[in-house]
Order: structure tokens, then C-alpha cells, then sequence
């Protein structure tokens, strides 16, 4: 270790400090140096240099508390890594997608760092999404008391996304503890900033009501001057800050990209002007901190301590490739007693009720559920009433109205589940869960899988899906199919009352997110009523119903179809063929071995489904179904849906489009005879 010159006192007060950034910038920059070298071996496939951001990186690390704040940073964030001391292995082990991996087993791509113990909450590629996280994670912060800060950052050019603005508008909005450094190099890849937006970051969330302001991101002294007190604030409970480190991007935007291509030599001589290694170099120079000589012994250190680091993680052999499915899907599931469940009451319950009761048992056993979604909170209770009374129940804390923001919901949510919490929140309609898409697909669905089970996301979303109200074609859709698509989710789609609050019971107790569809047209229909099963009655998801028993056709069905092939199969009385009906009830998991069982029985199979049939989950099953029970078949599989098109308002229109009754006889004649 070099011995440090006594030296007149440096602006922070401490001149420790200084060398203490200087001693981790210069790790930062051998270890941008290596990273390089293994691109140019193809040891390495993506490599976006944090050169040029790297004191505002590590002035962060140096404000907050590392393994007590939390971290949802972005792509070029290694300064940030090496400032929070993450172990240079881990960071090469992670550049390298070697066994051992700590940052998700080289599932994830390079530079998406994580860590437990450092409260780095594992990242995905796309821009924008962590600020919702960011902000759920806040909310469990809050919740339970603490006064940990949430760290959450981008480039400039992220805040052009959507979920920047739903972020900053959630956090202000209820004061949240999530400090917002927007990192801004003027460019995002190639587009400058000036095509990005008219305004400037910090005017943009000053803009909501926000504490924000502007730094120079290549001096330390203003940052730290600027940043320490208000974290101290923030930590009292002052509310969100945003900060606009004015920073300059050194290298291409990422090894894929050429910058010489858009930037012109000039320019980058200026930006090279601003590098932050160089500068702290020739303060501590300036200040007498350092000798010339010392500054020589600090670089080989430096670069020594990389070179150690980068041959060990190096001799690690690829992750394992076997282990690939591991961690989709929690090993865990709830304990469930399967036994016939013991009816309540006199009088039968509506599906309504039924979810509605279900929900109100497992708030009452388990204090971590939260709920929120549009218009649910009391009096309303939500635009079809599920939620009704809870507010009254459970108080405002737990059961509350969201912002008119489908992204911001399941975001929200993903954080809070981080956090310990389990969030059972609302999307009114099937149509509009686009918006959260990005979120469902790609952030909360992967969570588990990418940081290779490190953290999860368990909650539920509910969403009101289905036609025949006449709603048009942003009030029908049927959505199982397109989220049945992404791996990570458990799909419930119930078709009765008591199925309805077996189903949504443990869905509130499984260790997955779920995604739990209920058909606005059964709401509150007679024929979904039923006998209110008891507080402990579960229904284990993969379980399919078989609703009647029959030897010359399976007809395998779910949601508010299932009732329709037991109105078709009434209206042909006795000339109906004897159908063996299932109800698939769970989506994901696919009970596949009752569909198969019925098959291998029957030899015929006929799949009824609201959705439109290209594409639909039919077509799953009748390829699984082709597969597993080919030699039992004496007729083609058929599938009926809705044509594919999109359902209209008019309701001769909407009979039009959707199954009728009368086709789902037709078609089970036709099978019948075949
Ligand atoms: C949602 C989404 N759209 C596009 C991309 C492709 N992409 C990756 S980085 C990037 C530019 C981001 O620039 P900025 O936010 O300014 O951060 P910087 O890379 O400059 O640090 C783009 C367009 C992406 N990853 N995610």
C-alpha cells in the first residue's frame, strides 16, 4: 500500500476521500482496459464502458450505504459495481458468462450486474423499466418503516420512455425515497439529445413538483457537496430526488458500435478534454496528495488487482448447460390438502363474491398482500365491484386506487414484491394490459430465471378479460394465448364461482407471479353460482375439472366456453353424443395428462375456446395433443374460437365473431359422426 502525503486539507474535508475515488476509478479503468482485450478474444460479446461516468458512479456509491441502500441501475454501470465493492471476479465472472456467475449463472447478458448482499437488484436490457421497479421498491421501504434509499438510473436518452414519466409521478406523488441519477452523455447510441426532447432532465422532474437538479458529473467536489445532504434529507423522509449528472461517453456506445461513424474527431478530442481518471490524477497532484511516483505505484496496484481477478474468473469454465430450465418457476408451491371442499351458507355465491371472499381470507392470514389497480379502492371497489368492502376492511394502506397506468401497476409491483410484499393488483381490462406488457414480458416474467434464482417477484395480477357484453373491441379481448406465450407466469382462468375462490386463494399463496383471468360475463351470471367453498378449500393450479364423463368425445374448454358446450350439449338432448367435458381451469400449468386420459378414451377431441382460433391456445393443445396421443385418434382434432378478427360493437356484429352456441353443437355432430 502507498504511503499518502500529508497535505493541506482538500475540499471535501477529507482527502481520503479523494484518494479513496481516485484508488476506484483507476480499478474502473483497468477494468474497462481487460474487458476490452476479452471482446477482442471473443471471451466477451457485450462490453458498454462506463468510461467518462465513472466519478459520478462512484461519488454515488460513496453518498449511499452499500448493502443497505438498493440499486436499480442500467447497463453502464461497472464504476457503480466497483464503487459498491462488488468483487472484481464477480465482475469479470459476469463479463464472461462463466459458471459461477453471481449476477445470474451468464443467463443474463453482460454488464446486467446483480447482487443480493449488495442489494443490486438484477437488470434487464431494456431502457426505462427499472424506474417502476425503483418505485415499488420504495414503497416497500416505506411500508416497513426503513430509511434505506432506492437508487435507480439511466442514460438521457431512457427518460424519453413512458415509464420515466410514470415513475417520476408515482415517486413525487407519494413522496417515496428514490433518488433518480439520470446519467447524460448527450447521446443515446448514435440520436443526440436535442432529438430527444426540448427540455432538459431535471426541468422535466422539476416539472412534477420533484427536488432536481443538475451536476457536473466529471468533478467530484460539486457532486458530493451536492448529493450528501441530500440524501440525509431523503433518508428523513424528504421525498424522490432527481440528479442530471452532466457526464461524457469516452467509447462507442457498446463493442456492437462504431462512434466514429456519427462523432467526429474534435469532438471526441473535447470530450476527451473531460475524462475523470485523468483530472482527479492531476487534482491530487496539484494538492500535493500525490507524487508523481505514488500516482505510478497506485496504477500498478490497480492494475495488478484487475489482472489477478480477470485470470481467475478467466479459468472458470462455461455455466452449466443442463441447468438452463432451473428457476423459471419456484421449487416452492403451497401446501394443499386435496379434499372436497366444505360448502358454507345457504345460498350459492356469484363469482363476484366468490373473489371477493377469497381475497378477503387471505388479507386476513397474510398481512404482506397489498391491492391496487384502477378503481378498486372503496366505495367504488373496482369498476365490476371484486374489491368492494376491502378498502372498508383493510383500510386505505392496503387496498387503494392506482394512477391510470397499466405499466405503472405491474412495475410497481414487481418492486414491492421485491420487497417482501405481495401485491394482488388489478388491471380493469384485459385490452389495456398492453401498456404493462413490456413489464409483464420481459421484466417480471424473467426476474427468477435471469438472476438464476436469486430474486423473484411473486403476485398476483387479476385481470377481467372476455366478450359477449357487448364491449367493442377494446372491452372483449381474450388474452390467454399471447401471455400463455411467455414462460415464468402461472395462468387461471376460472369458469365457476367455487373454482373462482379455490383458484384465487392459491394463487395468493403461490411463490409465482399469476396471472389470474376472470370473464366479465360470468361475473354475476346464474350459471356460475355455486355453494361458497370453505376458507381452506385450495385448488392446486394444473388440476384440470372433468365437468361431465362421457366415452365419444373429449371436449376440452375453459372460461365462460365451458358453459357453452353444456348449453350446446343440453340443446342436443338425447341425440348428443356422451362428451366428456374438461375444464382446463389453469392455463399454466396445462393439466396435459387428464386431456391425454380422455383422449386415449374417447379417440376424438374437440377444442371450444372464446379467443380467435389462429394461434389461439388450441392450437397448443392440438399439437400436444398429436404428440401424445396420435395412435388413440379416429378423427382430426378441430378447434372452435372466435374468427380472426377483432370483436365489434354491434351485437349482431359481435354474434358474428364470437362462438355461438349453436356452432359449438354443429361442431360436436360433426366430430360425433365422423
Ligand atoms: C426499450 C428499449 N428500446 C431500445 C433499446 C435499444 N437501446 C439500448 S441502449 C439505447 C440507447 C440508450 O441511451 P441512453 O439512455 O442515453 O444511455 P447511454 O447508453 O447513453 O448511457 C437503445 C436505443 C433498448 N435496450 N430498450
Amino acid at each position: 500500500m502507498v504511503q499518502e502525503r500529508n497535505a493541506s486539507k482538500d475540499p471535501v474535508g477529507d482527502e481520503r476521500l479523494l484518494l479513496e475515488l481516485y484508488r476506484r476509478m483507476l480499478r474502473l479503468f483497468y477494468l474497462e482496459e481487460t474487458v476490452r482485450r476479452f471482446v477482442r478474444q471473443n471471451k466477451c460479446s457485450f462490453h458498454a464502458s462506463s468510461r467518462g461516468h465513472e466519478k459520478l458512479q462512484i461519488a454515488c456509491s460513496m453518498v449511499l450505504k452499500s448493502g443497505k441502500d438498493w440499486f436499480f441501475p442500467y447497463y453502464r454501470e461497472k464504476a457503480l459495481m466497483v464503487g459498491l465493492g462488488m468483487p472484481l471476479k464477480d465482475i469479470f465472472l459476469h463479463m464472461l458468462s462463466r459458471k459461477g456467475d453471481p449476477s445470474g449463472e451468464g443467463r443474463n447478458m453482460s454488464e446486467h450486474f446483480s447482487s443480493k448482499p449488495l442489494r443490486i437488484v438484477s437488470p434487464t436490457a431494456c431502457t426505462g423499466t427499472q424506474f417502476l421497479a425503483a418505485v415499488g421498491m420504495a414503497k416497500a421501504i416505506r411500508y416497513d418503516g426503513r430509511d434505506d434509499i432506492v437508487y435507480v438510473s439511466s442514460g438521457e436518452g431512457a427518460t424519453s420512455e413512458g415509464e420515466f414519466f410514470e415513475a417520476l409521478n408515482q415517486a413525487q406523488r407519494e413522496r417515496l425515497p428514490v433518488l433518480f441519477v439520470i446519467q447524460n452523455n448527450g447521446y443515446a447510441i448514435s440520436v443526440p439529445q436535442s432529438q430527444q426532447t426540448s427540455s432538459e432532465i431535471h426541468l422535466i422532474a422539476r416539472g412534477f413538483g420533484m427536488d432536481a437538479f443538475r451536476v457536473d458529473g466529471t468533478r467530484f467536489t460539486e457532486m458530493y457537496h451536492t448529493l450528501e445532504p441530500k440524501i440525509a434529507e431523503m433518508r428523513k423522509g424528504s421525498g424522490p430526488v432527481l440528479v442530471e449528472g452532466m457526464v461524457v461517453r469516452l467509447e462507442s456506445h457498446s463493442s456492437s458500435d462504431d462512434q466514429s461513424k456519427y462523432r467526429t474527431e474534435e469532438q471526441m478530442e473535447e470530450v476527451r478534454r473531460h475524462d475523470p481518471i485523468l483530472h482527479t490524477e492531476l487534482r491530487l497532484q496539484q494538492m500535493q496528495l500525490l507524487t508523481p511516483e505514488q500516482v505510478a505505484v497506485y496504477r500498478k496496484e490497480a492494475e495488478r488487482e484487475v489482472a489477478e481477478a480477470a485470470d481467475l474468473a478467466d479459468s472458470m469454465p462455461p455455466p452449466d448447460a443442463e441447468r438452463v430450465m432451473v428457476h423459471i418457476y419456484s421449487p416452492v408451491g403451497p401446501a394443499i390438502l386435496e379434499r372436497a371442499p366444505r360448502m358454507l351458507g345457504e345460498q350459492p355465491i356469484t363469482m363476484v363474491d366468490a373473489i371477493n371472499h377469497g381475497l378477503r381470507e387471505e388479507m386476513e392470514r397474510n398481512e404482506k398482500i397489498i391491492i391496487w389497480g384502477e378503481d378498486v379502492q372503496d366505495p367504488k371497489g373496482g369498476v365490476f365491484g371484486v374489491t368492494r368492502g376491502l378498502t372498508e376492511r383493510f383500510s386505505g394502506t392496503r387496498v387503494f386506487n392506482s394512477p391510470l397506468a397499466e405499466a405503472s401497476i405491474i412495475g410497481v409491483a414487481q418492486g414491492m414484491a421485491i420487497g417482501g410484499y405481495k401485491p394482488v393488483v388489478e388491471i380493469q381490462f384485459g385490452d389495456y394490459s398492453w401498456p404493462a406488457f413490456m413489464q409483464m414480458r420481459n421484466e417480471v416474467s424473467t426476474l427468477r430465471w435471469r438472476s438464476a434464482g436469486v430474486w423473484s417477484c411473486p403476485m398476483v395480477v387479476r385481470i377481467a378479460v372476455g366478450g359477449y357484453i357487448h364491449g367493442g373491441p377494446f372491452h372483449s379481448q381474450c388474452v390467454e394465448a399471447l401471455y400463455a406465450h411467455t414462460p415464468g407466469w402461472l395462468i387461471a382462468f376460472p369458469s365457476s364461482a367455487g373454482d373462482a375462490k379455490g383458484l384465487i386463494k392459491t394463487a395468493c399463496r403461490l411463490d409465482d407471479p399469476v396471472l389470474f383471468l376472470e370473464h366479465k360475463g360470468l361475473y354475476r351470471q346464474v350459471y356460475t353460482k355455486g355453494m361458497e367453498p370453505d376458507p381452506d378449500y385450495l385448488i392446486p393450479f394444473g388440476r384440470a375439472r372433468v365437468v361431465r364423463e362421457g366415452t365419444d368425445l373429449s371436449v376440452i374448454s375453459w372460461g365462460r366456453a365451458v358453459h357453452m358446450v353444456s348449453q350446446a350439449l343440453t340443446k342436443l338432448g338425447t341425440s348428443a353424443p356422451s362428451v366428456d367435458l374438461i375444464d382446463l381451469r389453469t392455463i399454466v400449468p396445462l393439466d396435459e395428462e387428464t386431456v391425454l386420459e380422455s383422449i386415449r378414451k374417447t379417440g376424438k377431441a374437440l377444442i371450444v375456446h372464446e379467443d380467435s382460433v389462429f394461434m389461439g391456445f388450441g392450437a397448443e393443445l392440438a399439437a400436444r395433443i398429436a404428440d401424445g396421443a396420435f395412435e388413440y385418434l379416429d378423427a382430426p382434432v378441430k378447434r372452435l374460437g372466435a374468427l380472426d378478427s377483432f370483436v365489434p360493437f354491434a351485437a349482431n356484429l359481435e354474434a358474428a365473431v364470437l362462438p355461438t352456441v349453436e356452432g359449438i353443437e354443429a361442431a360436436i355432430r360433426e366430430m360425433a359422426a365422423y
